[in-house]
């Protein structure tokens, strides 16, 4: 039996219709796939996006070929437009909210922190609104609120992030992320809204988009570009593979105690210079730096990826090290990360690897051209 195959049919409630906010982005498109391919349901999900930067329809197109037009259906809208919210709640007659809508990138948040606040804490709190109203009317919902263990600030080199951890967050991105998570409890507290709150540690996997630490490494060594790190290289963070946390959410919408809170965490702690290392060896292994021509074999040139690595400034206000203890994602719902470190990387680099189309219409920003096709014609 494959130990990553998670039989949940038991735990699961009779849901209808999911809304899934931010569908279109890493995790969300994974979850996507997880729920209608995977998981032990039967319904109908719908994806709200606005297709940032960070969306892309490309990645769902087999899924949108597979179950469009009859149990997944897109809409290119905002979370912070409330009469598109009411609409899609009432139309597709939604029973649980998968909130992942977010901006998502640290650096991004530093150099224009606008957005963030916009999208993270006006967005979040307009969808709470739609949800409380919609509820009052008698409508049966669950909102799930997915997110960050940067919310906990930062550790020094013992100790763990637990549920009870007070809120310390260190940048623009990290503090919209706690006040929309203070938002959703609040209404949990106030209105009686059902709602259930996931706070887990970096993600890593297929269609992440390449700005972030493992993707980028990976694309930029493949290209023969540098492989930039910031400060010493010796911040920690606690690797999640993004399907494990796909099945932990889904865990926790089915089985969690409604106003709870569960850290999810990947039990995988490495320095950031200990990952790119490993990812320079994977991919020696698989194309090697001699054989790769975008490396170069003039005298002068890199002998192999790590000569890549090159020490930069530092990130400002840059968080020393994320871990989190998930004993009551454990103790509860029985959960437990189950691809390990090597493996999930090694799978991860193969997919990169395996998808330079992909790449390709990311890098060009294509999919920006799918929305004028598809929406101009209204
Ligand atoms: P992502 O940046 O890959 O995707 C975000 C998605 O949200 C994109 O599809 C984007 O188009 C959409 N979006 C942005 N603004 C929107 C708006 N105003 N209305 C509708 N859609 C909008 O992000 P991700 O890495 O998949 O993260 C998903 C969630 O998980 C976020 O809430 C993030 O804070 C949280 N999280 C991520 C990680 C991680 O390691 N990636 C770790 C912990 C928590
Ligand atoms: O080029 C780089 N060089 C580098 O040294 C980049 C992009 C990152 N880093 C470092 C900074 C961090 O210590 O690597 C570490 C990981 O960086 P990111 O991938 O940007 O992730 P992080 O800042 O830890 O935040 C991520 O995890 C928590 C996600 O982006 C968030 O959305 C999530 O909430």
């Amino acid at each position: 039996m494959n130990p990553e195959k998670i039989n949940i049919i038991d735990t699961v409630k009779p849901h209808r219709c999911v809304l899934v906010t931010g569908g279109s982005g890493f995790i969300g498109s994974n979850f996507i796939r997880f729920l209608l391919t995977e998981a032990d349901f039967e319904g109908i999900v719908v994806n709200l996006d606005k297709l940032t930067y960070a969306g892309n329809p490309g990645n769902l197109t087999d899924i949108a070929e597979t179950f469009g037009e009859n149990r997944y259906f897109f809409h290119h809208g905002d979370i912070c437009d409330k009469p598109t919210i009411n609409r899609l709640l009432r139309h597709y007659n939604i029973d649980t909210v998968v909130h992942f809508a977010a901006e998502s990138h640290v650096d991004r948040s530093i150099s224009g922190p606008g957005e963030f606040i916009r999208t993270n804490i006006e967005g979040t709190f307009t969808l709470l609104e739609a949800a409380r109203e919609y509820h009052s009317e008698g409508g049966s919902i669950h909102f799930h609120h997915v997110s960050t263990d940067e919310v906990y600030g930062s550790l020094g080199d013992s100790g763990y992030f637990y549920e009870h951890t007070p809120y310390d967050p260190h940048s623009p991105y990290s503090a919209s992320k706690a006040s929309s998570d203070h938002l959703v409890r609040a209404y949990f507290h106030t209105y009686g809204l059902p709602v259930t709150v996931s706070n887990c540690s970096n993600n890593y996997g297929p269609y992440q988009f390449p700005e972030k630490l493992i993707p980028l490494m990976i694309l930029n060594a493949q290209e023969g570009k540098t492989l930039p790190i910031y400060g010493d290289g010796k911040n920690v963070r606690d690797w999640l593979y993004v399907r494990d946390h796909c099945v932990a959410i889904w865990l926790v919408i089915n089985k969690g105690g409604i106003g709870q809170t569960y850290n999810i965490g990947g039990e995988n702690e490495y320095p950031n210079i200990e990952i790119v290392g490993k990812i320079c060896t994977i991919l020696e292994g698989k194309l090697p730096a001699k054989k790769n021509s975008n490396l170069g074999l003039a005298e002068g040139k890199p002998l192999g990826y790590k000569d890549l690595i090159t020490f930069v400034t530092d990130r400002p206000g840059h968080d020393q090290r994320y871990a989190i203890k998930a004993d009551k994602m454990r103790l509860e719902l029985n959960w437990r990360p189950a691809v390990a470190f090597p493996q999930g990387l090694e799978r991860t680099v193969d997919w990169y690897l395996d998808n330079p189309e992909w790449i390709r219409s990311i890098r060009s920003g294509e999919y920006t051209d799918w929305i004028v096709k598809n929406y101009s014609k209204r």
